[in-house]
């Protein structure tokens, strides 16, 4: 072990734990975190923080965070005990196990499924390639399919990359139409936008109007000029009332935009008949109401249109997120100030990676789109349980808890147990990794370097910021990265291929900032870390049409996938009008997810200063539809699906609207064989074990986490 340096000292770093990225100062004494808190002099987060920052902390303290590989024993009775193991032991019955499954059934009888802390660490998305560069399946997976596929589709249909995501300029709007996202609990998505309520609040008090559109009253709602309840899945509706609005009330102005633009007549023709009144029979917003919001976005300054999960994670999620650039678009509050523009980071992904495809292959079992090479995650099960060629038999899994995250996660829990082989790359035994054969530690985030790969692009100013480790790398640990690099040459050693010299993320980084796009203002690893706060390279500038990349570099607008949806949209909503519920009778209800801020996907259960409090995984419900079925506030209700139950404290809420339950996503953490203490004393329920794997936006195959048909019945 190194001894440790015994003086005080500051790091500067960028809290890797959510989208926002905040610059924080952490000051340590030896081996002891003392402080944590926001770097004012961060360019883009200016010194902001949310209470997960101080779970940096914690998570590295995290007694149950794995220092060692783990390899699971099962002893002659079929029980499970772990027992610890070397790194050349681990690294090597990994690479036998993968390969064994290889020789034996084919490279798709391999799966891989990567979680969404990958993107949040840039030397898994530099050295993944290592390993998965052996294993070219079919059979990918990522969280990507329960989350954004259909900001990707919409971006790559629109502008010719997945990764070139139009974004809300805030700092300069008049205007924001926001649907189905949260960023006052979540801190923004698909949108890094550090102190999202300071410059929410800083367009309404420069005369400007927020407004939203959730099935529940958000804490973002709270700080909005306008809030609208909207009937979950119906987005798509209003959406296309606003843009048949714009057209018809000749409110179109692509000003700037035209000269590389076209296609918006053959979509105006489209549309026509999605009118105001269609909507407001639907989405529970007057048709007065759309078409005053429709009038008040096109006359706006500077406005812009935004949907995150809400309308994502749903049946129409890549038609709704088509629709909202449509709006951004006809409006030319595209590429415009204040609208929402496109980044310039200082290592930019979009000239590094390929523009992503989509549909050039298909689910074995049910047929369904690749996107970017990889399947949605909802088919995974049926692939691993389903006999015959190209069957799932051995899976890797990274940063990810697909059982807890995924759809139906009892039923891929199952499958699991049923592999032949599984290794995950894992700083938990969790509800995922319990499944595996041999688990692999990485580091702390707080062992290696830092540099934000993904979340750059999307934020509201171009910075850049490269961290050094605050602690050394404890004797015998391997990064992520280091990890993906030993096990890739392992595999290459048995499959007789040669293996890669590994050459550290930081040289990539180095040679990508040193070719990108602020090369001549001299930028380098080193300049970062001279600059330890990052550098600002000022607020987001219009770039079009020279950052797209579409072939000929024009917008065409007639995206004939979009196009062709609006009649399953047309033909759910013409029938569901003829068999509209009664409104005296206690119907199916409508389940919906949350998210607060103390929490983060299923993985940051296990701090006792993030869950103390009161118990939040609870289900709410209106105080309308509590009475209509004779449950007490306060006590257990059974919520029942087409593909399970679960049971769970109700509280009366009016902020969620009638027909609407929510309740939030991530817990679950009673299952047997975990190894998270504090976590598994604040379980809750999983809502996954009630999602269902065939709600999917049909289009993208994304999965409709949101929206799912439950009954709510006492328990
Ligand atoms: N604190 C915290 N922060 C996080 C996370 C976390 O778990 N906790 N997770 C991170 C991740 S991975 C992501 S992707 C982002 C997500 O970031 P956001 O999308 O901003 O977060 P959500 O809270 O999921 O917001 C989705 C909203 O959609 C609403 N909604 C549900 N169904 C519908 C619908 O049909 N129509 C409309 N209009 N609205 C609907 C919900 O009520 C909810 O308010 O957050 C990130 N940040
Ligand atoms: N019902 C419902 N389901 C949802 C959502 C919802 O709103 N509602 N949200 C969806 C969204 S937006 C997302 S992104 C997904 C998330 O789905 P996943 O990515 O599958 O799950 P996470 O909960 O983020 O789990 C992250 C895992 O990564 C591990 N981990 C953390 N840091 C590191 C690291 O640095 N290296 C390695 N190797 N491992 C690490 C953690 O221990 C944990 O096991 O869930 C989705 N599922
Ligand atoms: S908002 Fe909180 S969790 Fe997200 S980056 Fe900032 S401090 Fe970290
Ligand atoms: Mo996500």
């Amino acid at each position: 072990m190194n001894a440790p340096a015994r003086e005080r000292k500051k790091h500067y770093r960028a809290c890797h734990l959510c989208e926002a990225i905040c610059g924080v100062v952490i000051e340590t004494h030896g081996t002891e975190i003392l402080s944590i808190k926001g770097d004012k002099d961060d360019p883009l987060s200016r010194g902001h923080l949310c209470p997960k920052a101080i779970a940096l902390k914690d998570l590295h303290k995290d007694p149950d965070r794995l220092r060692q590989p783990l390899k699971r024993v099962t002893n002659s009775t079929g029980e499970n005990s772990w027992e610890t193991i070397g790194w050349e032991e681990a690294l090597t019955s990994a690479a036998q196990g993968l390969v064994e499954v290889h020789e034996r059934h084919g490279v798709h009888a391999i799966g891989v499924y990567m979680g969404n802390p990958t993107v949040h660490n840039y030397g898994m998305l530099t050295h993944q390639g290592n390993l998965f560069r052996h294993f070219r399946t079919n059979n990918r997976f990522s969280a990507t399919s329960v989350d954004q596929l259909p900001h990707h589709l919409a971006s790559l249909w629109l502008f010719g990359h997945k990764s070139l995501f139009p974004i809300p300029d805030i700092d300069h709007s008049d205007y924001m139409l926001m649907l189905g996202a949260n960023p006052i609990a979540s801190n923004g998505s698909i949108w890094t936008v550090p102190d999202v309520k300071k410059r929410l609040k800083a367009v309404r008090a420069r005369g400007g109007k927020i407004v939203v559109l959730d099935p529940r009253y958000t804490e973002t709602a709270k700080v909005a000029s306008e809030h609208h309840f909207i009937k979950p899945g119906t987005d798509a509706l209003f959406l296309l009332a606003i843009l048949n609005t714009i057209f018809s009330e000749g409110l179109d102005d692509t000003a700037h935009l035209r000269p590389f633009t076209d296609g918006l007549d053959v979509v105006r023709a489209a549309i026509a008949n999605f009118t105001a009144e269609f909507a407001a029979q639907h989405t529970s917003i007057e048709a007065g109401t759309i078409r005053r919001i429709a009038r008040e976005f096109a006359t706006a300054g500077a406005a812009i249109c935004y949907g995150r999960m809400g309308v994502s994670t749903q049946a129409y999620g890549a038609l709704n997120q088509w629709l909202i650039q449509l709006i951004n678009i006809a409006t030319g509050n595209l590429d415009l100030p204040g609208g929402s523009l496109f980044t310039l980071p200082a290592l930019d992904q979009v000239s590094t990676i390929g523009p992503g495809g989509f549909a050039r292959h298909h689910s074995r079992v049910r047929n369904l789109p690749e996107f970017d090479r990889e399947l949605p995650a909802a088919v995974m099960a049926e692939e691993i349980t389903t006999p015959g060629e190209n069957q799932i038999r051995a899976l890797f899994t990274g940063a990810g808890n697909p059982v807890i995250s995924t759809p139906n996660g009892r039923q891929l829990d199952d499958a699991l147990s049923q592999l032949d082989f599984m290794v995950s790359l894992d700083p938990y035994l969790n509800e995922t990794t319990r499944h595996a054969d041999i688990i692999l530690p990485p580091t702390s985030a707080l062992e290696h370097d830092h540099y934000d790969l993904a979340f750059h692009t999307n934020a509201v100013r171009n910075t850049a910021r490269f961290n050094e480790p605050v602690f050394d790398k404890p004797e015998g640990a391997l990064h992520d990265w280091e990890i993906f690099t030993e096990l890739g040459n392992r595999v290459a050693q048995r499959l007789g291929r040669e293996a890669k010299p590994s050459i550290a993320p930081a040289d990539i980084i180095d040679l990508g900032l040193q070719s990108g796009p602020y090369a001549d203002q001299g930028i380098s690893v080193q300049m970062l870390k001279d600059h330890p706060s990052g550098i600002d390279f000022g607020p987001l500038q219009p770039q079009l049409p020279a950052r797209l990349r579409t072939k000929d570099k024009w917008i065409h607008c007639d995206t004939p996938e979009p196009l062709a949806d609006l009649a399953r949209l047309n033909e759910e909503f013409c029938a569901e009008k003829a068999s509209s519920p009664d409104p005296a009778q206690a119907g199916p209800l409508q389940l919906i997810g949350r998210r607060h801020v103390r929490s983060n996907n299923s993985w940051m259960h296990n701090y006792h200063r993030l869950v103390k409090g009161p118990n939040r995984c609870t289900l709410l419900m209106n105080p309308q539809d509590i009475q209509q079925r004779n449950i007490l506030e306060g006590s257990e209700v059974e919520v029942r699906s087409r593909v399970g139950a679960l049971q769970v404290v109700v509280e009366a809420s009016a902020e969620i609207m009638p027909g609407v339950v929510s309740l939030p996503h991530g817990f679950g953490h009673h299952r047997e064989g975990i190894r998270m203490d504090i976590a598994q004393r604040h379980a809750g329920v999983s809502c996954n074990d009630i999602t269902d794997e065939y709600a999917l936006d049909e289009l993208s195959g994304n999965a409709a986490v949101n929206g799912i048909s439950v009954e709510v019945v006492p328990a």
